[in-house]
């Protein structure tokens, strides 16, 4: 049955009489039934990868690629006069993640179900999922965000399951979303919920009563910076996941003909970050509740599950304190113990205890009751082996390993970009959508000037389909004929926005003493910055203030333009990485795990400016310093400035008058104009007597290589096969090379 014959029959009237709600509503229910045809992915042991997020984007159009049905569905649109863009332009992305780690979490579905692992995620269906980000006054206002009340994926199972915490239980369902393989099988992810939630207990903005859990379990994914009240509701949210997805893994065994005590056969947990670490305890309380004993228990689980870490911030590495944790789940606190006793007694070493200081380690769980500990690029992996957990991989060497991150070229080229994914099919064939190392054919043409020109054409394009599609959506109006300079990301002082807004002082400052550059630039920025992160919601309001200030001098504006884009999220992200010319991945070096979006940057052939951290490494290491622009401190000096407590922001200050007049700035006359003083001085005062994450030691360096990016950009043919480079050399950065190693190395499905 064709999408318009489905249509038919569930409206009684053909496509073109049918309103855009009404075909999205039929092609939704349409691509779910297609779905189902699809074989299960089969096999006696299964991947369960437990995750607090899963960014998933909209899921139509990723959806009839993946089911091979695309282009007809277009069509059949197309000839009843409606677009396929405007039917998903009724489509709400559901919101359930931060940035990063749910985005990753998405991708790694993506390749699994691909692959044809038999693999599914299992998480939480959060009613409001993250906030929606609205400005006002040039500041961040949060608002809660409903996406589930729109028709969505999910589909209601019949599983249902009783969570017990301290003093009170819930009952959970499952729902189900079905995770399509790129022509191959499907999986599914399966998000929990409970019945009880109250979404009327929201005050004003983002607020709720913190205090009724039954109330509020799956009302919000917590932000990754939040107040203390609600890192208790953080406590209940993770147990409440983790319960049901042990009740599930164990039950899925015995279904399948498990006795439990050979667990690991039918079952391999991947532990997404610590966030879902109480499924250590929490399986060991069920087996034992099921007939093993504490031993056996321990040793089945410890060879199930395997522990990601994803930063290296020390305030991101989950520690809960025991009070929380005899509140919410008192059950499991004497495994939790017993766990402790054994390793205290066995290594004394108080540095690789689980219980210190009556906080409960939950990393350190992980890896000793764990097959393996990984990190997400190669850099980050050598620096939790020396540094951070250098005593636990003295203990384990041989449980740590490397898994650089990847990104489902699905979604982030196939669809985001269909004129780039047409041009490298025409040059060198359908190979790459299936095996990505098949890019680095395209280096054959980086002398062919046609071709570097049609290169550069089709980012032309994707500059006008993005100057459209933010004028219509944001009323932004942008200059296609730019540099479009981007920075997307969750806001972070560690990822130094801070920094790229210095650099548009620096710019404004320039142009206003007579100092034009060739060519106009513009400065994209996209962030959330967490509700009670102060000073990153300070950093939101120097940059809109920058924009407004910038906007309205007939001097500045014709050369420089400040864009902040309003609740940036996946959706954004696939209209603003295909167009970008050049992508900002500045964090101070050592302190990104990976990053992911420099790789969907790379592959949409735009050139990063970056430090050496995180994935850039490895970037750098496949492109050469002549396609990508390297600057700042290494991580070597950074870790040495961090531990010697060298650094002293204030001496760069005093020392280097451009540095000087660019921070002063923020506080000046000019900007109070439009600013708030309070949020302006703060973030001066921070970065004088503080600047935590270095921004002033890598300032002048930043801003010279930024001007050797940008007179690289006019030289326009070498710059087309820097691109050519980059895309050609991105297939490692493909997320099913991702997971067939950690398929190969750690899961073994
Ligand atoms: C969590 C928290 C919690 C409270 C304090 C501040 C803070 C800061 C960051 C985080 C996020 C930690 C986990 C995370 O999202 N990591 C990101 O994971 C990506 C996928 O592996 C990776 O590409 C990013 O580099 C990494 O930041």
């Amino acid at each position: 049955m064709t999408a318009n014959e489905y249509i038919k029959v569930r409206f009684g009237r053909h496509m073109n009489e049918c309103t855009n709600e009404e075909i999205y509503i039929g092609l939704l229910e349409y691509v779910k039934d297609q779905a189902k045809r699809k074989d299960i992915a089969g096999g006696k042991k299964k991947l369960y990868y437990i995750s607090a997020e899963f960014l998933i984007g909209k899921l139509l159009s990723n959806n009839l690629i993946n089911l091979g049905i695309y282009d007809e569905v277009k069509s059949e649109l197309e000839a009843c006069g409606k677009s396929l863009a405007e039917i998903e332009e009724i489509e709400v992305e559901p919101s359930l993640g931060n940035g990063g780690l749910g985005r990753l979490a998405a991708c790694f579905l993506d390749s699994i179900a691909t692959l044809g692992l038999n693999g599914d995620g299992v998480g939480l269906a959060y009613h409001m999922g993250l906030f929606k980000q609205v400005f006002k006054d040039n500041l961040q206002c949060e608002e809660p965000n409903p996406w589930m009340r729109h028709h969505s994926w999910m589909t209601s199972t019949d599983r249902t399951y009783q969570v017990d915490f301290g003093g009170f239980n819930v009952k959970s369902r499952m729902y189900d979303i079905d995770v399509t393989g790129y022509d191959s099988v499907t999986t599914k992810l399966h998000l929990f919920d409970v019945e009880t939630v109250d979404e009327s207990i929201i005050t004003d903005g983002i607020n709720f009563d913190k205090s009724e859990f039954a109330k509020n379990l799956t009302l919000f994914l917590y932000p990754d910076d939040s107040d203390d009240n609600g890192r208790l509701l953080r406590v209940y949210q993770q147990y409440f996941m983790v319960s049901n997805a042990a009740q599930l893994i164990l039950d899925e065994a015995v279904e399948k003909g498990s006795n439990l005590k050979d667990l690991p056969d039918y079952a391999v947990i991947q532990i997404n970050d610590t966030h879902p670490s109480m499924v250590i305890p929490e399986l060991i309380r069920l087996l034992q509740i099921r007939g093993l004993t504490m031993d056996e228990a321990i040793n089945v689980v410890s060879k199930c599950c395997a522990y990601t870490n994803h930063t290296i911030l020390a305030e991101a590495l989950e520690k809960w304190p025991i009070h929380f944790m005899m509140k919410a789940v008192p059950q499991l606190m004497p495994i939790i113990r017993e766990l402790h006793n054994r390793i205290h007694i066995k290594y004394n070493n108080p540095e690789v205890d689980i219980i210190k200081d009556d906080l409960v380690h939950m990393a350190h769980m992980d890896i000793h009751y764990g097959i393996s500990i990984n990190g997400v690029a190669a850099l980050h992996t050598e620096i939790l082996k020396d540094t951070e957990l250098n005593a636990f991989y003295k203990l384990y060497p041989e449980k740590f390993n490397n898994k650089t991150n990847g990104i489902t070229f699905r979604r982030w080229l196939l669809y985001s970009n269909p004129e780039l994914s047409k041009l490298i099919e025409e040059l060198i064939g359908p190979g790459f959508k299936k095996d990505a190392t098949e890019l680095k054919k395209l280096e054959q043409y980086m002398n062919d000037d046609a071709v570097v020109q049609r290169f550069l054409d089709v980012k032309n394009t994707r500059k006008a389909v993005l100057k459209n599609y933010l004028a219509n959506t944001q009323g932004i109006n942008l200059d296609q004929n730019s540099i479009y300079d981007i920075q997307v990301k969750r806001l972070h002082e560690y990822k130094r926005q801070q920094m790229n807004a210095l650099y548009v002082i620096n710019k404004y400052f320039e142009i206003k003493e007579g100092k034009k550059p060739s060519r106009p630039i513009t400065v994209i920025f996209g962030a959330k910055a967490a509700p009670a992160y102060i000073i990153a919601k300070d950093i939101i309001h120097l940059i809109l203030c920058l924009s407004e200030i910038i906007e309205k001098d007939p001097e500045v504006s014709p050369y420089l333009k400040v864009v902040m884009v309003e609740n940036y999220n996946v959706t954004l992200a696939e209209k603003l990485i295909p167009a970008c010319d050049i992508h900002e991945q500045i964090s101070l070096a050592s302190k990104e795990a990976s990053g992911t979006s420099n790789m969907k940057f790379m592959l949409n052939g735009a050139i990063a400016i970056g430090t050496m951290d995180g994935a850039n490494v490895e970037m750098h290491d496949f492109v050469g310093d002549d396609n990508i622009f390297i600057f700042g401190e290494d991580s070597d000096t950074v870790i040495k400035r961090y531990a010697d407590a060298s650094y002293c922001s204030r001496d760069y200050y005093e020392k280097d008058a451009n540095l000087k007049k660019c921070v002063d700035f923020i506080v000046s006359d000019k900007l109070l104009s439009v600013g708030k003083r309070e949020n302006l001085e703060r973030l001066y005062n921070e970065l004088l007597n503080k600047d935590w994450f270095m921004t002033f030691p890598d300032f002048k360096d930043y801003c010279a290589t930024k001007e050797k990016a940008y007179a690289a950009y006019e030289n326009r043919t070498e710059w087309g096969r820097k691109m050519i480079k980059n895309i050609a050399n991105a297939g490692f950065f493909s997320s099913d090379r991702t997971i067939a190693q950690y398929n190969a190395d750690i899961w073994k499905l």
